[in-house]
This record gives structure tokens, sequence and C-alpha cells, in this order.
């Protein structure tokens, strides 16, 4: 037979989106730009929950006021590294300065979380969380500046920083690899090749193989028994990796060219992906994988 199949193999990363917004929030006055420049999506949508509106020594009562459509919250829920703000006023004057402290009454904040303003009387907390818990922070606005004046009543602020769902190729490579390897994308990022089998660790992950030991590229290739003027190329398929683009490129050299390999069909299942292609001319196809970290 004169047909030769080559298999290459490549990878495109889908980076997540939050990697767009590793800058640090410096502790500053001027909070729009900031916010403005990096805002969008990335951002929880920012809610203003407003405090009290009486002088602490006044003896009137204290309560706590929706000053927008969306539902105020005293909870804010956010993954590890993922950006937020939460924007809180007073109502009953502009607050010209606030203090927080935390359950352990110091006056700090998790680690990548900021307080800036306040800026026409809104205080911001926000920042990239670079430490899981649920941290409780006890806000106090002033209205005058140094934390001076009169005072709103305390408000706690309830922040739950939970570690982000690791995506199935990242729990595969813990099974094989220590955590110090696995925050070192030369060894198990998704383009590395730790055991030097030609098999980058996406593909190890997609094809369920060992990614320390050496593997021969999987598959069975022959005639399809249905039809012999077809190519029948069956490989099996990790069933973690579902959620996984994987398709076949063609080309007619190994220089480039690659297309999707349109003249063939392509049956993807759970724990497999066969393409069945006619006979004709010699061509090469490789296996293309998307993948998400
Ligand atoms: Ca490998
Ligand atoms: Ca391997």
């Amino acid at each position: 037979m004169n047909y030769r199949i080559a298999y290459e193999r490549a990878v495109n990363v889908i980076a997540s989106g939050l990697a767009m917004v590793v800058q640090r929030l410096p502790l500053i006055k001027n909070l729009t730009p900031i916010f403005g420049a990096t805002g969008g999506s990335h951002f929880a949508a920012p809610l203003a929950v407003t405090f009290v509106g009486t002088h602490a020594l006044s003896g009137q009562s204290i309560m706590l006021q929706q000053t927008n459509t969306i539902e105020p919250t005293d909870v804010v829920e956010v993954e590890l590294g993922e950006a937020f703000q939460w924007e809180f006023k007073a109502t009953r004057y502009n607050i010209s300065s606030f203090g927080i402290v935390n359950d352990s009454g110091i006056e700090q904040l998790p680690s990548g979380v900021v307080a800036i303003g306040p800026q026409s009387g809104i205080g911001t907390i926000g920042g990239i969380p670079e430490e899981a818990g649920t941290f409780t922070l006890t806000i106090t606005g002033y209205r005058g500046n140094n934390q001076r004046s009169s005072q709103t009543a305390p408000f706690d602020l309830t922040l739950i920083v939970e570690n982000p769902v690791e995506s199935p190729f990242k729990v595969f490579m813990s099974d094989y690899f220590s955590a110090e390897e696995l925050a070192n994308p030369a060894i198990t990022g998704p383009a590395a090749d730790p055991d030097l089998d030609g098999i980058d660790n996406t593909m190890e992950f997609v094809l369920d193989l060992n990614p320390l030991a050496s593997d021969s590229m999987p598959g069975a290739i022959g005639l399809d028994s249905n039809d012999p003027q077809m190519l029948r190329y069956e490989i099996p398929l990790n069933g973690f990796a579902t959620e996984t683009t994987i398709g076949f490129e063609e080309s007619t050299s190994l220089e480039g060219g690659w297309q999707p390999a349109l003249g063939g069909v392509v049956e993807r299942t759970d724990t497999m992906i066969v393409l069945t292609a006619p006979l004709v001319g010699k061509k090469f196809y490789r296996l293309k994988v998307i993948v998400e970290e």
C-alpha cells in the first residue's frame, strides 16, 4: 500500500481570560481609570451597599438600604484569581474616609485585595484575591478625612474566595506530578513533553497516555471493512476529554498547508475518534486538539 500516515500534533491553548487582568490595583484615590481600563465581563457586577445614615452619637436607628437595582449583598463570592469589585457608600452624606478591619481587628485585607477611595463618597474593595478562605471585613465610614468626625455604624462584608474548579487536564496532570512540578509550565504545561516521547502533555491527556513514560501514538489504521476504497483511522480517547475539541487536519505535504480534513468523515464519541477517508492520492493527516487549561 502506498499510503503513508504521518502524525503531528498541534496544540492551541486558550488561556484563561483572567490572565488579561493581571495588574495589581494600587491603593490610590483615582479609581475610575483603573477599573475602566480593565472592567467589563471579568469583573463581578459592582454592588452598591448603602450603610447607615446617622451619626454614631445621635442615637438614631441604623439601617441598610438598597441604592440600585442590583440586589445588595453583604456576601461576595469570588474565585481565587478572579477580579472583582464591590462598592459601598453611606446614604446620608458622602463619606470622606473609611477604615476596614478583619476579624482579628487588624487593618489588613486578604492578599491581592485592596481598598480604594472613597471617590465622590463611594468606597471600593476589589482586586484579584491570591488566597482562598472566608474573610469578614468590618467597614466603618467617616464623614471627615483621616477617619475622623462622625461615623457610620460598622458594616460586615463577608468575602468568600474559593479555589477554582480544576480543569480535567489539570486533574489528569495532578495524578502524575507534584505540586511543585504542576507549577512549572516547562514540565506540566500543555505544550511540554517531559518524557520526551514526542507527545505533548495535551495529547497525553486526550489520549490517556502516561506523561511520564514513553508512549507510541495509539490507534489503528486499516481499510474500512464496509468499503475497501476507504481508509479507517481509529484513535481511542480519554473519557474525561469530552469537552476538548479534537479533529483531523490534512495536507498533501508535511511542509504546511494544513486544512480541516473535509474529504473524510470524522465520528467522535466520548471514547474514540474515527476518520474515514477515501484512498485517493497521497495525503498526510494529523490530529488537532484544542484544550482549555
Ligand atoms: Ca510526552
Ligand atoms: Ca508519554
